[in-house]
């Protein structure tokens, strides 16, 4: 089994957890690959993020969607048996590959407004994994996270500050819980629920990138579910 129960606990009780080097042996590849299929360009389902900053280099270099539908490489490292089965141990059901993405977020790109992924992806239980193509620290913008916060249920909406947040809606975090920014190298693995608060800040950086590569999962038998009023991303008025 891929996971510990230490690590299976940590997931429960925290909203997430790190698995160091999951990815260790494919990264550097993974970037070249990656790098390769942008400049070929458009792919479909293309975001640079909300309009209203041009100047953002995301812009130029979009994350790409869902590239396993026509990307074998992509296909094959989601559903890489050793991490379907870890997914499986962390939602005790069948693992499901619904989405991959690739953020490649350049020097001084835009990040992710805090949020929940159910705020978008309306099925429960649903899980993230975000796999860190180089180092990812605060300088470049890393992944932060609310411990704890997947306990809070589907959180209210508001409008994000899209000077810094290439999406325009973010999540109220409870009261009494802190974001925590995650130091990260190369290929670790960080799982994340459904309903765990995260995001990212901008690339402050004026030479490094921070390029992820991100896929969700549901159960088998996971269920659609309808958000209450106020927490879906469409409840937020729309920017562009
Ligand atoms: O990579 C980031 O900065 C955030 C990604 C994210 O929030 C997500 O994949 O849901």
């Amino acid at each position: 089994m891929p996971l510990t129960p230490q690590q299976i606990r940590h997931y429960r009780e925290k909203g997430y957890v790190i698995v160091p080097g999951f990815f260790a042996d494919t990264a550097g590849y993974m970037v070249e690959h990656y790098m390769r299929l942008r400049a070929e360009g458009p792919k479909p389902g293309d975001t640079g993020g909300t309009t209203d900053h041009p100047e953002d280099p995301n812009h130029k270099y979009p994350r790409m969607i869902n590239m396993h539908n026509w990307d074998e490489p992509t296909k094959e490292w989601a559903t890489r048996p050793e991490l379907m089965e870890a997914v499986g141990q962390l939602i005790e059901d069948q693992a499901v590959l619904i989405q991959t993405m690739l953020y490649f977020k350049p020097p001084s790109g835009r990040g992710q407004a805090l949020h929940q992924d159910q705020q978008y992806i309306t099925t429960d239980p649903l899980i993230g994994v975000w796999v860190p193509l180089e180092r990812s620290d605060r300088a470049v913008g890393q992944m932060v996270v609310v411990p704890g916060s997947h306990l809070h249920g589907l959180l209210e909406v508001e409008a994000a500050d899209t000077s810094i947040s290439f999406t325009s809606a973010q999540s109220l975090i409870p009261e009494g819980l802190e974001e925590m920014g995650l130091d990260m190298e190369a290929g670790d693995a960080l799982f994340f629920a459904g309903k765990c608060i995260h995001g990212s800040y901008t690339n402050t950086t004026a030479d490094r990138w921070r390029r992820t590569f991100i896929c969700h999962y549901i159960g088998e038998h996971s269920q659609k579910f309808v958000p209450p009023q106020g927490r879906h991303v469409s409840h937020v008025k729309a920017v562009h």
